[in-house]
């Protein structure tokens, strides 16, 4: 019979420490000591609430969720054992009384819910907006005023993938920003696309359907590269501008770190005097707007699925806190609701920055991670409908679908109408609804007369005026009209932003929307989609259009509207410009011979930039030479170039024995010792071909030549020292690439 320890020797057993059981002791059952969990920390508390109804705070909540030092059931109740089923002997069935044992798995059988219909792949953070009061003039909003700080949490995402999708496909990015303000929560559901595929919500299913995988074989996941998204965007040309930026650097982002957001809709903001304007909301990323080359972005999608995610909290953890302004265009309120000819209704139009600029209003930290996924991320709820005081919504037909679509998801995706008292969806100004009961209903409210008008209750609560921060619809005149079925006429104008956004572009760009549309088109079958979407084309741009049938090896066909001369926008190109290094990743490739004096005052300047440096070495373990061991982080087997933002060379690495693969070895064919490891090759030609810079010093002239690649090249910086040569470096990357390694960059305009 096996030895049976009593829970005296368990308890024994858990405060040992693991791997040093003595000869007496008994085996370790836990390797840990129990020890109360760590409190959470300040900054990174769930939402609090005020509300007046009792109910405990996001924070204490979560607290609760996790006290105490001993496991126990859901009750409470402490626990001996979690590992093994109550059984009637060692070998014997195990017995349905074993409580512990069905909680554990029932809960575990309901712990998914259905992700989200669309955005359901995301990644989020806490931060704190600070107005900057420039809009005191135009809204009354409070969180807006000089000064203020308002605790907010941002969720990125893709939209077509599912939840276990790839970061770095192309697509469009949610950028949707919940702000507690004090006179309630205000939404800001955006994306990093200025416009939308269509113009009236009752489309909204049509356009997922056609993007979302086929239905017969859920293939292919989280892209638009298939027949059915490019049968609907060809048939149904308003989408023509959403696509366009789809298919340009815009979908595919180096970073949500580095991308724009919109509101996309027109809004209306009121001010004290009840004076409106209308506005399009802007986030404007502090470094700029910067996007990865395709071929890394397919490359990473196999690598670093998570690469977005990880880039976001690893730079929240590291201090290179993201930033946004949030800006504004103002245009008057007018009765027609158009500005400069341009309808303010339509979701497919943009106002060019040039005609009406963007007007900072405040700033945008993010600065504290999420701790835990399911909870914040996960259950977060975003609504355009939750408006404060002086943000109002106008009668864009695809916002006003909206306003009611994302209440209804989130009913069943988080399972009943109480999901705004999960801590992540509280408001911080106090909460005195009369909404009752229903699943999940955690508050515990008191009072006798849920119901207006009430005496039980003392009348209360009672009805707030403007005076108390009331939220009070605009009253804008509607004017007197018929029920119909229709679009205004100048929502027929599906290509004159587009040739607008197209000539905006520089020569590069075009280059890399030309390669998009034809990569796209080629994974399309039907013939008859390629041949109207290069109809479309050719309503945006006869070259565009020629460069996608080329490729496509098909007749280029002529355009069938007038081309309207549509100028240029230089706001909307990403290129040009120096930009803050923040967070950059470099990698400084090194082996034990290497200048190990140098790889530490590189290393330091690097982290003295704000950029995180990793050492990639032949093994793992430390490069040992003169002076402290250096920590290395990646191998030669483990880093590829798309993880790295730049790369530093510190002399030669050579090929080790297993460079070449144990077959090579055996048959003694490994190439001589004095040749550069392959990987190393492998590493420096592929960072070179999407852009990246690439500095060197210590004869990394040398591996560099190997590579073909000059010392004078454009983004090259080799250097007598290692600090030296991070300044050459950051000077580079400040450029985000080296643009002119690419001929069409040098072409052109
Ligand atoms: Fe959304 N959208 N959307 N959308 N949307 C959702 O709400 C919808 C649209 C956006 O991180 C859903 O809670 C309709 C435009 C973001 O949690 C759903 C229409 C813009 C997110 C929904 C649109 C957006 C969503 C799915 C056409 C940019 C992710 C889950 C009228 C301005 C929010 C959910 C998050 C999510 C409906 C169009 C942005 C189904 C009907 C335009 C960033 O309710």
């Amino acid at each position: 019979m096996t030895k049976q320890h009593s829970a005296k020797d368990k308890d024994t057993a858990k405060n040992e420490l693991p791997g040093a059981p003595g000869p007496e002791s008994p085996p370790l059952i836990e390797p840990t000591k129990p020890v109360e969990p760590l409190p959470p920390k300040a900054d990174q508390d769930g939402p609090a609430t005020v509300s007046p109804t009792g109910q405990p705070t996001g924070a204490e909540q979560a607290r609760a969720a996790q006290s105490g030092a001993y496991l126990t059931t859901a009750q409470g109740t402490r626990l001996p054992d979690s590992d093994h089923s109550l059984k009637a002997g060692a070998r014997g069935p195990v017995l349905i009384q074993d409580h512990h044992l069905r909680e554990k798995i029932t809960h575990f059988d309901h712990e998914r819910i259905p992700e989200r219909v669309v955005h359901a792949r995301g990644a989020a953070a806490h931060g704190v907006f600070v107005g900057y009061g420039a809009a005191g003039e135009v809204s009354k909003a409070a969180f807006l005023a000089k000064d203020v700080q308002t605790p907010v949490f941002v969720r990125f995402s893709t939209v077509l993938g599912s939840r276990g999708s790839a970061d770095t496909v192309r697509d469009t990015r949610g950028f949707a920003t919940k702000f507690y303000t004090d006179e309630g929560t205000f939404d800001l559901v955006g994306n990093n696309i200025p416009v939308f595929f269509i113009q009236d919500a009752v489309k909204f299913p049509d356009v997922i359907h056609a993007g979302k995988p086929h239905p017969d074989r859920e293939i292919p996941q989280a892209q638009s590269a298939h027949d059915t998204f490019w049968d609907f965007v060809s048939l149904h040309t308003e989408a023509t501008h959403h696509t366009l930026w789809n298919m340009s650097d815009r979908g595919i982002p180096r970073s949500f770190r580095m991308m724009e957001g919109f509101g996309v809709h027109t809004f209306r903001l009121v001010n004290a005097a009840d004076e409106s304007v209308l506005v399009k909301f802007h986030w404007k990323p502090r470094l700029g707007v910067h996007s990865l080359v395709w071929e890394e972005a397919q490359m990473i999608c196999g690598m670093d699925p998570d690469f977005h995610r990880r880039d976001l909290f690893d730079a929240i953890e590291s201090g290179a806190f993201p930033q946004w302004e949030l800006g504004i265009q103002v245009f008057p309120d007018t009765a027609d609701q158009t500005f400069e000819g341009i309808d303010l209704l339509d979701p497919t139009k943009i106002v060019p920055e040039e005609l009406s600029p963007v007007q900072p209003i405040g700033l945008m930290t993010l600065n504290a991670n999420t701790k835990n996924y399911f909870a914040e991320t996960e259950q977060v709820a975003f609504h355009p409908g939750h408006l404060v005081p002086g943000i109002d919504v106008t009668d864009d037909p695809l916002l006003a679908g909206r306003l009611f679509s994302y209440l209804d998801t989130q009913i069943s995706r988080l399972g009943g109408p109480n999901f705004g008292q999960i801590p992540i969806n509280r408001p911080h100004a106090p909460v005195n609804d009369m909404l009752r009961d229903g699943m999940h209903q955690t508050a515990v409210h008191t009072g006798v007369a849920p119901y207006r008008p009430n005496s039980l209750d003392g009348g209360c609560p009672f009805l707030a005026g403007a005076d108390m921060s009331a939220f009070i619809e605009t009253p804008v005149e509607v004017p007197a009209a018929s029920k119909v079925r229709e679009a205004p006429s100048s929502f027929s104008d599906h290509f004159t932003q587009p040739r607008l956004f197209w000539l905006s572009m520089t020569p590069l760009e075009r280059e890399h929307i030309v390669a998009a549309y034809t990569f796209e088109l080629s994974k399309c079958h039907e013939q008859a989609v390629k041949e109207r979407t290069l109809k479309v084309l050719a309503n945006i741009d006869p070259e565009l259009c020629g460069q996608v049938a080329t490729g496509l090896g098909l007749p280029a066909p002529a355009a069938t509207v007038p081309l309207v001369a549509a100028g240029s926008s230089p706001a909307l190109s990403q290129m040009g410009g120096t930009w803050p290094t923040d967070g950059r990743v470099i990698g400084i490739v090194a082996d034990d011979a290497a200048d190990l004096d140098g790889v530490r005052s590189a290393w330091r300047a690097v982290l003295d930039a704000g950029m995180v440096p990793l050492v990639v070495a032949p093994t793992g373990g430390t490069l040992d030479g003169a002076g402290e061991p250096i920590a290395v982080q990646r191998t030669f087997a483990t880093a590829r170039s798309v993880e790295f933002d730049a790369l530093l060379l510190v002399g030669v690495p050579q090929a080790g024995a297993d460079a070449y693969g144990a077959r090579d070895a055996k048959a003694g064919t490994a190439r001589p010792p004095e040749a550069p490891d392959p990987r190393v090759l492998l590493l420096v030609t592929e960072a070179y071909r999407h852009g990246k810079a690439v500095g060197g010093w210590n004869g990394a002239e040398h591996l560099l030549e190997t590579c073909g690649i000059g010392a004078d090249d454009p983004g090259i910086a080799v250097g007598d020292d290692g600090a030296a040569t991070v300044e050459g470096l950051t000077r580079a990357l400040g450029e985000h690439r080296a643009w002119d390694r690419f001929p069409a960059a040098l072409s052109g305009e």
